[in-house]
């Protein structure tokens, strides 16, 4: 009887089962990387007249430069040349994505300083991206994670390949991606790189936005 009160009084929290164990929350970080929703950024219509600088990130060196690697909104000139880039049902997108300019290749990374957060004794990582493409194109872009000690030597790395355009069906979408793990002992920071790839025509239509890596706290 004094567990039917009991359970009557939890109702409403939770199902009242003896076999039902209460999961601790687990408490991770805010996103750690910065504009990985490309959101801060005062994107331009078209990457023939790239961002001076994508904020929080930093732009690999190309002989190519200045035509590189940029944010720019979906309403943009991927919509006036007809590209309606899809994105999974239900996560919001915002106004902007990154994408890989006018070069065949390029780049954006960001070092992510994790001295200063009070990690869990075993700290995990959940990296995720929405990654994608153009139409029947094979451009595409990857994501890179390597969690680095104080020296700077990567302790591990972890890739998440973007979907070519077969995994996309042909069409124009971004892709849910995501990868977990745990830091490996001695990381002091993390560095997230985007490496857009172009296979074909003259832009490189590799897209990534909403990039996100968190870490378990304590
Ligand atoms: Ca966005
Ligand atoms: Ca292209």
């Amino acid at each position: 009887m004094k567990r039917l009160l009991y359970c009557s009084l939890l109702l409403s929290l939770t199902a009242c089962s003896p076999n039902q164990t209460t999961l601790p929350l687990e408490r991770y970080s805010a996103n750690l990387v910065v504009n990985g929703d490309a959101e801060q950024s005062d994107a331009p219509d078209t990457p023939k007249a790239p961002l001076a600088d994508v904020l929080g990130w930093t732009r690999g060196n190309s002989l190519e430069a200045p035509e590189n690697a940029t944010a720019m909104p979906y309403s943009g000139y991927l919509k006036t040349q007809g590209i309606t880039i899809v994105g999974p049902v239900g996560v919001a997108l915002g106004k902007n994505l990154l994408m890989g300019g006018l070069t065949s290749t390029s780049n954006l990374s960001q070092t992510i300083d994790l001295s200063g957060l009070k990690l869990n004794v075993k700290p995990s990582y959940v990296l995720s991206a929405l990654l994608g493409g153009a139409e029947a194109e094979n451009d595409h872009v990857d994501v890179l994670l390597e969690l680095l000690d104080q020296k700077g030597i990567a302790l591990e790395s972890v890739t998440i390949s973007g979907p070519r355009a077969q995994e996309r069906g042909n069409k124009s979408q971004i892709l849910a991606f995501d990868k977990t793990g745990t830091l490996p002992a001695g990381t002091v920071t993390a560095r997230v790189k985007l490496s857009f790839t172009r296979e074909f025509g003259v832009w490189n239509e590799g897209f990534a936005d909403n990039i996100s890596l968190k870490v378990r706290l304590e």
